[in-house]
C-alpha cells in the first residue's frame, strides 16, 4: 500500500486528489491541517469519509483518509507520517508557498521566519525541507496549487530554506514535478449538507482534469484519466490565464457589477462579452502545442461557468488577489496584447479601492499593505507596484 501525505485539506484537495486517489485504490492518505483542527475534528467524527456532491445531483463517497494531523497540535507526528511517505503532496493556495513577487521564499515572511528560527513548524515549506534532512529513499513532492511551475517554485522555495537552516538535503532522492489540476469546487453551504446528509460534504462539478509532469521519484497511483506529460507549462497557461483568468474577472466586474455567483454573472451579456474576448486574447498567448485547443476549451468553460448547480460564489474567487492576479492577469499582458485582461487589472485595482473606501478589510494576505497603497495619493501606481508590476503600469493606466 502505497502512502500520500496531502498538506491542505480545503475542498479542492477533497474533491480533486483525493477523489482521483480513491478511484486509483491501493494508497493511503494521511491529510494535514496546518492551523485549524476543524477539518480534521469534522472528518474523525465520521471516519475521515465525507461526500462529494457531483452536480447537486450524486453522492460520491470517498473513504481514503486515513487520519488528519494538525501542525498547531505538534510537528513529530506530522514528520513521522513523512518519513514512510511516497508522495508529499500540497493544495496549501497561493499564500501557503510564501513567495515574493518574484517567485523567491520571503525569508521575512513571519512564518517562515519562525519555521526558520525553530519554533513548532508551521509552513509546507518547513515541513518539506525537515524531513526531507533525514530522507534515505525516493520521495516526490506534488505540489497541486494554482501556479506557473509550481513544482520548479516549490523545489525553490525549499532549497532557500534549507540553505538558511543549513539543513542538508540528498537532492537525487527527490523530484518536483510541475502539475495542473482543475476542479470547480466552491465552498459547501448549508443546503449541500442538508441535502447531502453530510455535515463534511464538498460540492464540486462532474468535470475534472489533471496533467502533471512524468518526473516521479518512486511510486505512484495508477490515477484514472490523468495525463503524464514531458512539459506541462502549456496546460498550466492554458488553464490560469483562461479558466482563472476569465473566473478573477468575473469575480471583481461581477461583484462591482452586483452579481453575487459566478453563474449569475456569465449570463451579463457585457460580462460574457469580456470573458469570451479575454478567453481569446489570452489564447493567442498560449504556446503553439495547446493554441489549437482554445476554440473548443473556452466553449467547455463557459458551460462549466453557466452551471447554476455550483453556486460558486464570485467573493469567494475574489479572496487572495495579490497572490491570484499575477498568474492570471500579469503575466497574459506581458506576453501579449490583451486589452480585455487590462480591464480585469482595472477591475481589481477598483475592487481594492472601493472595498479599502468602505471601510472593509479585504480577505487577503497583503490586506494591510492594500488597504494602504488603496488610499494613497495614486492607488493604481501603489497596487501595481505591491504586485511586483510597475513595468506593467504605461499599459494598464496608458
Ligand atoms: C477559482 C479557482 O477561487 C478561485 O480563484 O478561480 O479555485 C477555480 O475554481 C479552480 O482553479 C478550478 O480548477
Amino acid at each position: 500500500m502505497g502512502q500520500i501525505v496531502h498538506f491542505g485539506l480545503g475542498n479542492f484537495a477533497r474533491a480533486h486528489i483525493l477523489d482521483y486517489t480513491a478511484d486509483a485504490g491501493g494508497w493511503d492518505v494521511v491529510g494535514v491541517s496546518l492551523r485549524s483542527p476543524l477539518v480534521r475534528d469534522g472528518l474523525a467524527a465520521q471516519d475521515f469519509s465525507y461526500n462529494l456532491s457531483i452536480q447537486g445531483k450524486s453522492l460520491k463517497r470517498i473513504s481514503i483518509l486515513k487520519d488528519v494531523l494538525v501542525a498547531s497540535e505538534g510537528a513529530q507526528s506530522i514528520l513521522d507520517a513523512m518519513t514512510t511517505a511516497d508522495i508529499i503532496s500540497a493544495t496549501v493556495t497561493e499564500k501557503g508557498y510564501h513567495l515574493n513577487t518574484n517567485g523567491t521564499l520571503n525569508l521575512e515572511d513571519p512564518a517562515i521566519f519562525s519555521d526558520l528560527a525553530g519554533n513548532h513548524i508551521q509552513t509546507l515549506i518547513g515541513f518539506i525541507a525537515k524531513s526531507l534532512e533525514t530522507r534515505t529513499r525516493p520521495i516526490t513532492v506534488l505540489s497541486c496549487d494554482n501556479s506557473i511551475e509550481n513544482g520548479n517554485a516549490l523545489k525553490r522555495a525549499v532549497f532557500t530554506f534549507a540553505t538558511a537552516a543549513s539543513i542538508e538535503i540528498n537532492w537525487q532522492l527527490v523530484s518536483f514535478p510541475n502539475s495542473m489540476v482543475d476542479r470547480i469546487t466552491p465552498a459547501t453551504t448549508d443546503t449541500i449538507r442538508k441535502i447531502s446528509g453530510d455535515p463534511m460534504a464538498v460540492p464540486t462539478e462532474e468535470f475534472r482534469e489533471w496533467v502533471i509532469e512524468d518526473s516521479f521519484s518512486g511510486p505512484r497511483p495508477n490515477w484514472p484519466e490523468v495525463q503524464f506529460v514531458r512539459d506541462v507549462r502549456p496546460h498550466e497557461l492554458r488553464k490560469l490565464r483562461m479558466l482563472n483568468g476569465a473566473h478573477s474577472l468575473l469575480a471583481y466586474a461581477g461583484l462591482a457589477l452586483g452579481h453575487t455567483y459566478v453563474h449569475q454573472a456569465i449570463a451579463d451579456s457585457t460580462l460574457r462579452q469580456q470573458v469570451q474576448n479575454l478567453m481569446l486574447e489570452a489564447g493567442a498567448t498560449l504556446p503553439p502545442s495547446v493554441r489549437s485547443q482554445v476554440p473548443h476549451y473556452a466553449k467547455a468553460l463557459l458551460t462549466r461557468f453557466e452551471n447554476p448547480d455550483l453556486s460558486h460564489r464570485l467573493d469567494q474567487i475574489a479572496m487572495d488577489g495579490s497572490q491570484k492576479v499575477p498568474y492570471r492577469f500579469l503575466d497574459t499582458l506581458r506576453a501579449g496584447v490583451s486589452p480585455t485582461v487590462i480591464k480585469g487589472v482595472k477591475a481589481w485595482i477598483t475592487f481594492c479601492i472601493d472595498q479599502t473606501s468602505q471601510g472593509k478589510q479585504l480577505n487577503d494576505p497583503k490586506a494591510v499593505d492594500i488597504a494602504k497603497a488603496a488610499r494613497s495619493e495614486n492607488p493604481e501606481t501603489a497596487l501595481l507596484e505591491l504586485l511586483g508590476a510597475s513595468d506593467l503600469a504605461p499599459l494598464i493606466q496608458g
